[in-house]
């Protein structure tokens, strides 16, 4: 297992949906928990200690409100954490969004935006950092980026045809 991404509720698992699909797309292997830093600390605790174990290389952590997921996971470890802030609280996201990325001078946090694009682009950073060590990642990348490049062209050439 490469990425291990930790939910701090079931309510956050349709902020990473597309992120799980790009996981699969790119063919990285993942596993997934609903765990809290507040309401099953030790669980988290132990699902880290697991899941380094298992190998793995990147932490994702998503969570709401006064989110400190990503903070705590990151204090169990010496790997990579990437923290998705969760939007639909009554500050809509700015609480998570200042929790994760506010972190003190020693236990850093690499924070996205908030919600699903936040989620989406974690899953792609994680990706990023695994393909480092395997060039077969590093092409799908470069493949992957070719085809947003084209679906520009095509959206833009859409726009003209309607003018
Ligand atoms: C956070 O509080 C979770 O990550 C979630 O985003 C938010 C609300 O959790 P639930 O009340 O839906 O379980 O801990």
């Amino acid at each position: 297992m490469k990425v291990g991404i930790f939910l701090g509720s079931d309510s956050d698992f349709p902020i990473v949906e597309d992120a799980i699909h790009l996981m699969k797309r790119f063919g990285v292997e993942f596993g997934l928990e609903v765990t809290s830093a507040h309401r099953s600390p030790e669980r988290t605790k132990m699902l880290i200690r697991d899941y380094e174990k298992n190998g793995v290389v990147v932490f994702i952590a998503v969570a709401g409100k006064a989110a400190h997921l990503a903070g705590v996971v990151a204090s169990h470890t010496t790997r990579p954490v990437i923290g998705v802030p969760v939007g639909g609280s009554g500050l809509g996201g700015l609480d998570a969004l200042l929790s994760t990325s506010q972190m003190p001078m020693g236990i850093p946090v690499a924070c996205m935006g908030i919600g699903k694009s936040g989620a989406s682009n974690a899953a792609l950073l994680a990706i990023q950092i695994l393909a480092l060590a395997e060039p077969a990642l590093e092409k799908k990348l470069k493949d992957y980026r070719s085809q947003m490049t084209e679906n520009v062209k095509v959206a833009s050439q859409k726009i003209q045809d309607k003018l």
